[in-house]
């Protein structure tokens, strides 16, 4: 009798399995690997069910023998482990990022022995509509809401990339890349109040309205399952703040990050070269408990942005206004900076990790973009945000084609650098 292997990664079974399971029983004795939690957030496909329930969901499948955590998307582990006659997967990984995965799993077999069977990938309309419907739930509020706090216990480092658009959120819901033999891919969205404005031409002085910016989060929300950070500004009013905190968690957003500012609020990367005012730690420290108070769920987070190292205050002061706003009841520090160089950060992160473990940690590197997200790890950070990358990518080359097609009287000599619409609106979902 023959040993046979495959991997699941789907929290429910369609026709698609089943035929897996089909062909393998040909062979000989069946062994289901379910894909773990931090390999799946990798692969996206974020779990809506616990790794207990998947198991116990591929072991209720008549045809299946045993089923093992494959720890890992690529398979030397596992085959090292299983040991397997044959490893048996659907023909649908042969190009694309996924590729990389057959290319492991092909050597693995080679140098542990074993063969390779691939089974027409099945796709007919139920089961386009199984993902579909997988994919509404992770956009229901309740599952997108919690995924930021599960993404954080997950994760080593949590990477969000600023979204201000549908465009901008399907690139930074459906970008995976194949990097060191691994998937990769962002795992939420930061909706920035820069680029917020930006895209409205308008400064960023908080002229945009919680209305405006409530809909560029539906617009997002409407194309995307990932967790949404909202950039709150200096969440204004705290009695307004309740309200939208409220409102927030409705949607579905998984946190609001406010700043420790208050009058006219001007963006950070300006430091002190135009006025700005710190909000003394009494009143920023009401506005958050105020906020926890208006809260609903225990899955929405408000996190508390320090202001110090911008406003040249000093390190002592940061750490005691995180101390402070943790105390209040933040669920989480953003800390930023505007030095070329991480330094202060560190300084920072190692000085509040010698005192608090576990409240997540956030930073912006746009400034000391110098550093990888392991370095920023290794200092206690938990989530890192691209603020404004997007953006900024997409502005120059719009204003340089407007500029070679006024020269030229004609579009021709900008052709070429264009991307067809229709190579874009594959990434656009059709119902
Ligand atoms: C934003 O993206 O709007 C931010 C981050 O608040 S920063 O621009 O660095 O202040
Ligand atoms: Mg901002």
């Amino acid at each position: 009798m023959k040993k046979v292997y495959t991997c699941f990664t789907t929290d429910i079974i369609h026709e698609g399995h089943l035929n897996i399971i089909n062909e393998a029983k040909k062979y000989g004795s069946l062994t289901v690997g379910a894909l773990s939690d931090k390999a799946l957030i990798r692969y996206n496909r974020f779990p809506t069910v616990s790794i207990e329930e998947r198991i116990n969901l591929y072991k209720s499948i008549d045809g299946v023998d045993e089923v093992v955590v494959q720890d890992d998307m690529t398979y030397d582990g596992i085959i090292e482990k299983v040991r397997p006659d044959i490893v048996i997967h659907g023909d649908n990984w042969t190009k694309g990022p996924e590729k990389t995965i057959r290319d492991n799993c092909v050597a693995a077999l080679k140098k542990f022995g074993g063969e390779l069977v691939e089974v027409s990938y099945t796709y007919n309309e139920k089961v386009a509509k199984a993902d579909l419907q997988l994919k509404e739930k992770l956009a229901m509020p309740e599952y997108r809401r919690k995924r930021l706090r599960q993404l954080i216990e997950m994760c080593p480092i949590v990477k969000i990339m600023e979204a201000h658009s549908g465009l901008t959120g399907l690139i930074t819901e459906k970008t995976v890349v194949e990097n060191n033999g691994r998937l990769d891919q962002f795992d939420g969205m930061w909706i920035s109040s820069l680029c917020d404005s930006t895209d409205r031409g308008k400064p960023d002085i908080e002229l945009v309205d919680m209305t405006s910016r409530l809909r560029t989060i539906n617009d997002i929300m409407e194309v995307t399952t990932k967790p949404i950070i909202l950039d709150g500004d200096t969440g204004g009013l705290t009695e307004h703040f309740v309200y939208n905190v409220r409102t927030l968690e409705r949607m579905g957003v998984s946190a609001v990050i406010i700043e420790d500012k208050t009058g006219l609020k001007k963006n950070s990367l300006f430091g002190t070269e135009v006025v700005q005012t710190q909000d003394s730690i009494e009143n920023f420290s009401a506005k958050i408990a105020a906020g926890k108070q208006a809260q609903l769920t225990d899955d929405f987070m408000i996190i508390a942005r320090i202001e110090s190292l911008i406003l040249e205050q000093g390190m002592d002061d940061a750490l005691k206004r995180a101390f402070a706003f943790r105390d209040a009841g933040a669920d989480g520090i953003m800390i930023h900076s505007r030095k070329k160089d991480p330094a202060e950060i560190f300084e920072f992160c190692d000085k509040f990790r010698e005192k608090d473990k576990t409240t997540p940690i956030v930073v912006v590197p746009t400034s000391f973009n110098q550093v990888t997200e392991e370095e920023l790890a290794e200092h206690g950070i938990n989530i890192v945000i691209y603020a404004n990358q997007l953006m900024r990518a997409a502005f120059p080359v719009m204003q340089q084609t407007a500029e070679e097609i006024l020269k030229n009287h004609r579009a021709l000599e900008v052709d070429s650098r264009l991307m067809p619409f229709k190579e874009i609106i594959t990434l656009i979902d059709e119902l």
